[in-house]
């Protein structure tokens, strides 16, 4: 098909549409006697519509008119929060008439239903335990309700958040994050909401919440509540001549990732082993796993060295595929930089020490060890080492 053909058309086709219009054109949705910045949105019982008008210059009058289209005749109206007297409220030819001050404002201008604003705000409390520890301020919209406030007290560690409910909420309907991670799926307890999984918890983290649920006249949920935060198993620096010896496993010879994949550059930081390290590993829930073999059944203890020029970084472990109880949440310890001096790299036990998990029992032959980054901060790994538990 050449060019002037395809243009016929859409020719044709405009006219066609032209022809199928009813005869009597709609009013606009919106005009006014005083020019401004005007936004309409329409709901299921009301146009909300917000504005920006200017008293024009010589002008000293109080008031303009809007006229804003509804689809049936105007029942109600509120001025900010207040509302608008019936008498105020004009109808002519499919267009709600309303006077209103310069200057910027917002109208509901309802056509159905009760005359009704949802409430301003609210504090919804967040508890640990039996201690209310947080406040979340809350503002509500047409479609719902939003807070969100800093938790200090609660973190870092594993914790199932739990939402109490004022009114019977479809769980689709609320969200709840935790720093970047967000609860991805509730069960229902009697009258409240509970995380189906543990999550990981950073140092004071900032929680927020969202319901979407329209008409609300006040708060759905009665408090947030975290039963325990479980602490997160510490990983303990060791003296760098006190490692003992076992079997390495070099960090940048990882044999599966996923998630944001970490760098590795040869000679790009200080002292590595094999001259190599990982770096920026994550915890964005990126993962890394290292296979090794082990020359014996036993006891044996992991070690890793690490440089961590943030608070902290934390990581899930995972061994042949399964999580050891006290592995849920590992956090190493910030070391003072990136791993650009020696001083910068430390040795970490993760298993064996002093109040820390037992070793682990692995038989001899082919094992996997694997990290999952969370709560956000990097990491640097030199090596990973598995030492014969003493
Ligand atoms: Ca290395």
């Amino acid at each position: 098909m050449n060019a002037v053909s395809r243009t016929q058309i859409i020719m044709l086709a405009a006219l066609a549409v032209l022809l199928a219009a009813p005869l009597a054109a709609q009013p606009p949705l919106l005009s006014s006697s005083a020019p401004g910045a005007f936004g309409v949105r329409y709901l299921t019982d009301r146009a909300v519509v917000t504005y920006t008008v200017e008293r024009p210059e010589g002008s000293d009058a109080e008031r303009f008119a809007l006229r804003v289209r509804l689809p049936e005749e105007v029942q109600w109206g509120f001025l900010g929060r207040d509302a608008i007297a019936g008498g105020e409220l004009g109808w002519d030819d499919g267009q709600a008439v309303v006077q209103v001050p310069f200057g910027s404002g917002r109208l509901h201008l309802g056509w159905a239903g009760e005359a009704c604003l949802p409430p301003e705000s609210t504090d919804i409390p967040v508890f640990l335990g039996d201690r209310k520890v947080a406040t979340l301020r809350a503002r509500f919209d047409l479609e719902g309700m939003q807070g969100s406030g800093e938790a200090p007290e609660i973190g870092p560690g594993l914790a199932t958040p739990r939402v109490e409910l004022a009114q019977t909420l479809d769980p689709e309907a609320v969200s709840l994050s935790l720093g970047m991670d967000a609860v991805r799926k509730w069960r229902r307890d009697g009258d409240a909401l509970e995380a189906r999984e543990p999550m990981a918890i950073g140092p004071s983290p900032r929680l927020s919440l969202r319901v979407d649920q329209r008409g609300l006249s006040a708060s759905p949920v009665a408090r947030i509540v975290f039963a325990q935060v479980r602490p997160a198993s510490q990983a303990l620096r060791i003296a760098s001549d006190a490692a003992p010896e076992g079997v390495l496993v070099e960090g940048e010879g990882f044999s599966d990732s996923a998630g944001t994949p970490p760098r590795v550059d040869p000679g790009s930081h200080f002292g590595t082993h094999g001259g190599s390290c990982i770096y920026s590993f994550i915890g964005d829930g990126s993962s890394l796993e290292w296979e090794f073999t082990l020359p014996e059944d036993g006891a044996w203890d992991l070690y890793v060295r690490i440089a961590c020029g943030d608070v902290g970084a934390w990581r899930v472990i995972a061994v042949d595929g399964d999580i050891p109880a006290g592995l849920e949440l590992v956090e190493m310890p910030g070391t003072g930089g990136w791993g650009h001096a020696d001083a910068e790299w430390w040795m970490v036990r993760l298993t064996g020490g002093e109040g820390q998990r037992e070793a682990l029992q692995l038989g001899a032959g082919k094992h996997a060890v694997r990290m999952t980054g969370v709560l956000a901060t990097h990491m640097n790994i030199d090596y990973l080492l598995l030492a014969k538990h003493q």
